[in-house]
């Protein structure tokens, strides 16, 4: 398909290149339905699924600061079968992208399964970064974690799966995940995560600002732009040309969307801003990364997707 904003993961055409980041206005139908009938919007992601519904962390679990977000949300869901069945049932005819997480191995294979045996064939998510349930690691850290799980996985699961993934900062470690990654069909990766277990201190109150894990969360929001474009870019020049890049992590304004896809991202989602601004922020940004590439003289994305050059 060609457009001016479009992409393709695993044969899906997105009419669109922005999205949700998982966990920002995606747990409720009512939020689902409204991303899925805003023009603006390539593709809603769910909130990340467990097999049961679950409350999350103790409040306050999230707070925003200049250009930053740090959460302790413990993945609030309305539980799996909830999600499965918006994904089934939905009329509209733009793709959704299935996110789901896990307490444990166990868990991920069972929920896979019946992701494999349902009517649902669009995108699935594994998301294996969460860095916030109380007691769990962040799985995608573990890279040998990871390759068993994706074995595992992948005996059975023939339908288009990513995973989200958390941010790495060593170079090395980049090339150890990706030859993991490289060794399974993945329809994409999503990079990045929250940066996980930073620690924003109230110095009034003298207590973090996130109850939590003693104050301990996820960091979010434009601060983190220059990490989240360093994964996408790390990613994108590592994996294998089918495995798609899900780019997510500090978008504010347009010129950030154009940048993430200049380092490789297909699609762009958006977290902070989002939750701060309100849906109304796709169409702005859409509008604003179209006027970016006409003075540019870029008539698709495909003309600078990944052409991050040489300084
Ligand atoms: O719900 C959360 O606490 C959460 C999840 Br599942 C995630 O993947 N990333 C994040 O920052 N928070």
């Amino acid at each position: 398909m060609t457009g001016k904003l479009s992409a393709n993961i695993a044969g899906v055409d997105f009419n669109g290149v922005l999205i949700n980041a998982s966990g920002v206005h995606c747990q409720t139908e009512k939020e689902l339905d409204e991303l899925l009938n805003d023009d603006a919007v390539a593709a809603p992601v769910t909130k990340s699924a467990t097999l049961n519904s679950r409350d999350g962390n103790p409040k306050p679990s999230y707070f925003e600061f200049e250009n930053g977000s740090i959460n302790s949300m413990g993945l609030p869901n309305n539980g799996f079968e909830y999600y499965l069945k918006y994904v089934e049932t939905h009329k509209n005819n733009k793709p959704i992208i299935l996110s789901i997480a896990s307490l444990s191995k166990s868990e991920c294979v069972k929920l896979l399964k019946k992701v494999q045996d349902s009517n649902f064939n669009g995108i699935t998510e594994l998301n294996l970064s969460c860095p916030n349930v109380i007691g769990k690691p962040q799985v995608a850290y573990d890279f040998a974690a990871t390759d068993e799980i994706l074995n595992e996985v992948f005996s059975f699961f023939k339908k288009p799966l990513g995973i989200k993934l958390p941010p790495y900062f060593d170079l090395t470690h980049f090339d150890q995940i990706a030859q993991v990654l490289n060794k399974y069909p993945l329809s994409h990766v999503n990079s990045v995560n929250s940066i996980g277990n930073g620690l924003l201190v109230d110095i009034d109150t003298e207590a973090p600002v996130i109850k939590p894990k003693g104050g301990f969360g996820g960091l979010g929001g434009h601060n983190i732009l220059p990490t989240a474009l360093a994964n996408v870019r790390a990613f994108r020049l590592r994996l294998n040309d089918s495995i798609k890049i899900i780019g997510t992590g500090g978008v504010k304004t347009p010129e950030d969307v154009f940048a993430h896809i200049l380092c490789g991202a297909d699609l762009v989602s958006i977290g902070t801003e989002l939750n701060k601004r309100g849906i109304g922020i796709f169409r702005e940004l859409n509008n604003g990364l179209l006027d970016i590439m006409k003075n540019k003289g870029y008539s698709s994305v495909e003309d600078f997707r990944s052409a991050l050059k040489e300084s």
